[in-house]
């Protein structure tokens, strides 16, 4: 690990997940060296990263003394405790609660649906054609977007963000989930569009834009 890095973060430049934690190492003021796990050329099977994350998944957080941390909700709320400030979670039970639960709702629903490992079985076993794949992602993201919004909409606690006037781990995941898309439109999110702009907004989510990183097409 570099001496001038707190952490060692296996990653992959578009990945939303990895996207996340980039977020929350900005807003903690914290910097990891990256090593570049190609997507692409199916890296995350290869047996040295299988025996970092058995998942075969980015992201993966080293701190340098400890086992792989993986899961990155799991990271964020490791980063939140172990860094406490600004904090990512709200300081009451139950908003904690609604934030890990919207969370949820867009990090555990449906980026899993959207994988590269998930492409490779519909492509293949599942018989999907290009655009018959591109229909799933729409469909999914969709549906799913569409049910955060209800929340947002109508829940009393979104503010700016999605939960109050400060950015938790709901918003990170808000943000890197909507990224995903990139131009994908997705119709009847117009909370979620403000809160994604209120978001990007701030450079902590900015500097972690998937085409900012090192390997992204345009870099
Ligand atoms: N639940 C895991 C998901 C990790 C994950 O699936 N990462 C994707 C990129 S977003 C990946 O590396 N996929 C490799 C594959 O599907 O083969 C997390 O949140 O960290």
């Amino acid at each position: 690990m570099s001496k001038y890095a707190d952490f060692v973060l296996y990653a992959f430049w578009r990945t939303a997940s990895t996207h996340r934690v980039r977020i929350a190492l900005n807003f903690k003021g914290l910097t990891a060296q990256e090593r570049f796990v190609d997507l692409d050329k199916n890296e995350q099977r290869n047996p040295d990263f299988l025996a970092i994350n058995s998942l075969g998944a980015v992201p993966a957080l080293i701190e340098e003394g400890y086992p792989p941390l993986t899961q990155s909700l799991a990271i964020l709320e490791f980063l939140d405790e172990k860094f406490p400030n600004p904090p990512l979670l709200p300081s009451d039970l139950h908003g904690r609660a609604r934030v890990r639960s919207i969370a949820a709702m867009l990090a555990t629903d449906v980026n899993p649906l959207l994988t590269p490992r998930i492409k490779k079985y519909l492509t293949s076993a599942g018989g999907f054609d290009e655009t018959a794949w591109q229909e799933w992602q729409i469909h999914w993201l969709t549906f799913n977007l569409q049910a955060v919004e209800r929340r947002l909409a109508t829940e009393s606690e979104t503010g700016r963000f999605c939960h109050g006037d400060a950015p938790t781990i709901a918003d990170i995941c808000l943000v890197s989930l909507a990224t995903k898309a990139f131009d994908i439109k997705i119709e009847g999110i117009p909370v979620i569009e403000r809160i994604v702009k209120n978001c990007v907004a701030l450079d902590e989510f900015a500097r972690a834009h998937p085409f900012l990183q090192e390997g992204a097409p345009l870099n």
